[in-house]
């Protein structure tokens, strides 16, 4: 079969945005919550500035690891993902993430792709049989040889290891490194944020042998086309999942209409699988390479916040606690791009007072109070002046910046744009004093309370890929669409309506003790 390739200059008008596939060996914590509402976020923002968006999650759901945790519940693989498929689902719907497809491993569609994936590198002599022998850490789903070793123990996570050895069908993957390493120098963009580029780069020669990509001792997994007493590894099945969701290679004109991904959020721990491994199978295909950011980790009693240690903190716990959105502003404004962050509940509070309440609700609140008992609610004259160039360029400053940053996936920068800004405007507001010319001056309260509402109103906008109920909010009090934002029509300076009625609502945020 014929692969067609993507003419990549047709196409930039498309961001296509994806998660990795959770294991649906147990429930999930905010590590995932955090990867998955940070790609949220970037899908939002991308429609927001007008590109089609295609965002895909889904569970992987094969593999040692699936099969061991469901036969210790005593229950089939099968039962076990669609019991945690529901559980994901359901937590993708409380956080309000709105992805366009959740793929599972274990659907039909991509089962037969990956199969005919799978005769494709089998013809054209790719994959091949041999003897397998390799150390397995089975909560990785990994292997690795005798010298990649840690003190004898798995170097990803430090857990135990298994030998085995059998027969089974490799990958060719080392006859891809050459090129593979000469694409990554061409292109070091493909791998954010930079210091996950180094660390790859710095692995390539190690880390491109050949690998097995089938197992014989259990059937828990697609049978290999050509070899159906063998099924094929978890991670080879599961990472074809990014092209398998958008048709390949059945369907190409929405594959050719999406890829390559701009990119797979993941966390650094399944780097090399998304990028030496992802990119050599891809480039025997002969299909173009997808771009990948890595986070750190969120970290809990010292160590990585973890399905197997139990040291994590529940997501549905959090957000009834203290919301959905403030849970999403505090997860994407804490984590520093490239490190690792510890968790803190303490922290969370802070944030929400400092930011969500002082900063941005009290804000918003105290100048509909001011306008509704100056002004009745209705700008008398706006005529700005000195103060009011000085706030416009403070706002194309922090909507540069906010670009910038949300741009290069710095999310947690974009956010302290926006809070920087409407800090800003809280200075504007000392500095102009709109109370003391409430009696004898209408038109100066009038243009100073207009010139804070028209930048609370943009910062709205600017909040609203990460929280968009309360920036909806805002944006229907201030009388502007509440929804499907386009950056185009609302980032911009002098929107609101002079001549319409305002009412103050109720504040936003009520601080916590
Ligand atoms: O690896 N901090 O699935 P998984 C930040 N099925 N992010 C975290 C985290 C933490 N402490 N813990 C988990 C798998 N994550 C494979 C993926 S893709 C084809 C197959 C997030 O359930 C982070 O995104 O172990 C990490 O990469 C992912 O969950 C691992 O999820």
């Amino acid at each position: 079969m014929s692969i067609p390739i993507r003419g990549s200059e047709l196409f930039v008008d498309k961001f296509y945005i994806t998660t990795p596939l959770y294991y649906v060996n147990a429930k999930l914590h905010v590590g995932h919550t955090y990867t998955t509402v940070f790609s949220d976020a970037l899908a939002r923002y991308y429609k927001a500035c007008g590109k089609k968006v295609f965002f895909l999650t889904g569970s992987d759901e094969h593999g040692q690891k699936i099969f061991d945790a469901a036969q210790k519940q005593g229950k089939t693989p099968k039962a076990l993902a669609d019991e945690n498929v529901s559980y994901f689902v359901e937590l993708w719907k409380r956080m309000e993430i709105g992805y366009d497809k959740f793929i599972r491993t274990t659907d039909t569609d991509h089962e037969e792709r990956v199969k005919k994936i799978l005769g494709i590198l089998w013809e054209k002599g790719d994959i091949y049989k041999g003897r397998y022998e390799a150390f397995q850490c089975v909560p990785c789903e990994s292997f690795w040889n005798e010298g990649e070793l840690k003190d004898g123990k798995c170097p990803q996570c430090g857990g135990p290891v298994k030998h085995v050895s059998e027969e089974n069908y490799f990958f060719r993957m080392s006859k891809y490194k050459d090129i593979i390493k000469e694409k990554l120098i061409k292109n070091p963009l493909l791998i954010k944020p930079e210091i996950r580029y180094n660390e790859i780069m710095g692995k390539i020669d190690g880390a491109m042998d050949d690998k097995s990509i089938s197992r014989s001792d259990f059937d828990w997994g697609i049978p290999l086309p050509f070899d159906e007493k063998q099924v094929t590894y978890v991670w080879f099945d599961a990472i074809l999942n990014y092209i398998t969701a958008l048709g390949y290679p059945d369907d190409m004109d929405m594959f050719n209409r999406f890829w390559p991904a701009d990119a797979h959020v993941i966390a650094k721990d399944i780097l090399w699988f998304h990028t030496l491994f992802w990119y050599s199978i891809l480039e025997a295909l002969g299909v173009e390479l997808p771009a990948v950011y890595a986070h750190g980790y969120w970290l809990f009693k010292g160590g990585k916040m973890s399905k197997r240690t139990g040291s994590v903190i529940d997501p549905f716990e959090l957000s009834d606690k203290y919301g959905v959105e403030p849970l999403k502003y505090f997860l994407l404004s804490e984590l520093p791009e490239g490190a690792d962050t510890d968790y803190s509940e303490d922290r969370l509070v802070e944030k929400f007072n400092n930011d969500l309440v002082n900063t941005f609700s009290n804000s918003l609140h105290r100048t509909m109070t001011m306008f509704e008992k100056y002004l009745g609610g209705k700008f008398a004259a706006v005529a700005p002046g000195e103060h009011e160039e000085k706030l416009k360029n403070s706002f194309a400053q922090a909507s540069a910046a906010y670009r910038k940053h949300f741009r290069e996936f710095r999310i947690n920068m974009a956010l302290k744009d926006i809070m920087d800004f409407v800090r800003a405007i809280n200075g504007y507001i000392q500095d102009t004093e709109p109370f003391k010319s409430a009696d004898n001056d209408k038109a100066r309260t009038s243009t100073i309370i207009y010139h804070v509402l028209e930048s609370l109103r943009n910062a709205a906008v600017m909040l609203y890929p990460v929280m968009p109920g309360t920036a909806g909010i805002v944006l229907k009090n201030l009388n502007r669409p509440p929804e499907g934002i386009e950056f185009e029509q609302e980032l911009k300076w002098g929107l609101l309506d002079t001549a319409a009625a305002y009412k103050k609502n109720e504040p936003i945020f009520m601080r916590l003790k």
